[in-house]
């Protein structure tokens, strides 16, 4: 009877523990990547924890006082079936696991070869034959200790702040004109090692617009800790009046200096 209520009490602290871990909605197709894993892996561990847990309380308590232990007997059949039982369990976790990773959002096509692209922010070859043709491109240059993002869309570049749009294939292209650097922005799920004299690339597509922040956590120098970016998704029609707009800009300020 007591026991019955043990187990009750476990099934309990199991929904109440999925509940509390629940992912909220994603903002970006990586970031629901990994929420979904790590919510298919703690529907594997919860459940575990417990029964292990009840089993060693039970064991504590059942033979709390006991003056002529026996010797714990072989049972060969138990050992089978606890060896194949943690055999599917480890499959699981590394098929699910190894399905996230082989994703093209968390694993992009990596272009790094060494010398492959030495000159900064100089044109870059595609990526991804298989991306689509209007996915948004944009070039990102870290130093120590900022960033600097070149959109080839436009003559626009920002400092410290990529802007993207929201719903569109986004491929940010990215090295580094000193040391080791990277993108890491935790609520959009991206987190990409950038390094000199080679290209690093960094796929999503963001659900919501907002901003976001992103640190950079490849310690650099003096400057790391300060080494901060924001990340601005807009909505498409957003985006485009922003390209615009600033490119406008820039065309004017251009032509101001050559006359002036
Ligand atoms: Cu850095």
């Amino acid at each position: 009877m007591r026991l019955r209520r043990v187990g009750v009490f476990a099934c309990l602290l199991v929904v109440v523990g999925i509940a509390a871990v629940a992912p909220v909605a994603a903002q970006s197709v990586n970031k629901r990547l990994i929420d979904q894993l790590n919510f298919q892996l703690i529907y594997v561990a919860l459940p575990l924890t417990l029964f292990v847990e009840v089993i060693l309380i039970y064991a504590v308590v059942r033979f709390r006082d006991n003056d002529d232990p026996l010797p714990t007997a072989e049972d060969p059949a138990l050992e089978i079936t606890w060896t194949i039982a943690t055999a599917i369990i480890l499959l699981f976790v590394g098929l699910a696991a190894y399905t996230v990773l082989a994703s093209p959002y968390i694993t992009p096509q990596q272009p790094g070869q060494p010398g492959e692209s030495s000159s900064g922010l100089a044109p870059m070859a595609e990526t991804n034959g298989s991306a689509s043709s209007n996915a948004v491109r944009v070039h990102g240059l870290s130093y120590q200790w900022g960033w600097e993002f070149e959109y080839p869309e436009s003559n626009r570049t920002t400092q410290d702040e990529l802007v993207i749009p929201a719903n569109r294939e986004v491929y940010v292209r990215m090295t580094s004109a000193d040391v080791i650097h990277s993108l890491f922005v935790p609520e959009l799920g991206l987190k990409q090692d950038v390094f000199p004299r080679r290209t690093t690339v960094i796929h999503t597509r963001v659900t919501e617009p907002g901003t976001y922040r992103g640190y950079c956590t490849e310690f650099c120098g003096a400057g790391h800790a300060r080494m901060r970016t924001t990340v601005r998704v807009l909505p498409q029609n957003e985006y485009r009046q922003w390209l615009r707009g600033n490119s406008t800009a820039r065309m004017e300020s251009n032509a101001t200096s050559a006359t002036g």
